[in-house]
């Protein structure tokens, strides 16, 4: 896919949900470690947990699980099936399927306990839309070399520009830590002094002390980097 077109539709992918995951509605304090989501970018309920945690202002270490991936047989080992989302909470010992239990479980052990309507059951129909307009991105495994230590990415869900970083480590299946920085994130003024500037996405790679802005430069380093 060109630059033009990819960029085109992501935009679509981030239209077809009304930019959920743009804002944080919800906002709070991190939990004490981070939790730990297994999921892959195109599945429609897998984006419904990753647009809550943008509205949260929640972190979590990301398993990319793209189909042929490694870290599928981590979940069928830990949860009994091949079913993604799957969460887990080292700070509670919880594991769980369900993408609606788990923004549930979220919103209970770590915020107010309300979810918004934008996450309610409809998310399932644009949510699809939206990765059929990505034509595949995110969903199947390509091969790669592991890295030692997972990355680290900022974004949020609605990002543009984020969803080809996010693509490009789902599809490599690198392990990162995801600092979602929405509107209105109380993590933004400490990116913001991290990076320079307020813009998503900046990956940093602790494997290689590589840090650096623009999704497209992202996606080469990626490719360069991990890319076999
Ligand atoms: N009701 C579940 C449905 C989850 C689901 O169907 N996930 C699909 C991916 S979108 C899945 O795990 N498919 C098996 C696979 O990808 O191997 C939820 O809301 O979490």
């Amino acid at each position: 896919m060109n630059r033009t077109l990819d960029v085109a539709t992501s935009a679509m992918a981030t239209l077809v949900r009304l930019a959920a995951g743009a804002k944080v509605g919800s906002p709070g304090t991190q939990p004490a470690k981070p939790l730990e989501l297994y999921e892959f970018e195109a599945c429609p309920y897998c984006r419904k947990v990753r647009e809550a945690l943008s509205w949260f202002d929640l972190d979590a270490m990301i398993y990319p699980c793209p189909r042929g991936g490694r870290f599928r047989a981590e979940v069928k080992a830990r949860g009994g099936k091949l079913q993604f989302p799957f969460l887990v909470d080292p700070n509670t010992g919880t594991e769980m399927y369900e993408s609606a239990d788990i923004i549930q479980y979220l919103a209970d052990t770590y915020r107010d306990g309300r979810v918004p309507l934008s996450l309610g059951p409809l998310t399932i129909v644009s949510g699809s839309l939206a990765a059929a307009v990505r034509a595949g991105k995110g969903r199947k495994v390509r091969p790669s070399r592991p890295p030692a230590q997972p990355l680290e990415l900022w974004s949020y869900e609605a990002s543009v520009y984020s969803r080809l970083a996010r693509e490009a480590l789902n599809d490599l299946e690198i392990p990162y830590l995801l600092h979602n920085v929405a509107v209105k994130s109380a993590k933004r003024a400490a990116f913001t002094a991290r990076s320079g500037k307020m813009m998503v996405p900046y990956l940093a790679d602790p494997n290689t002390g590589k840090e650096m802005p623009e999704s497209a430069d992202i996606v080469a380093y990626l490719e360069s980097t991990y890319g076999a």
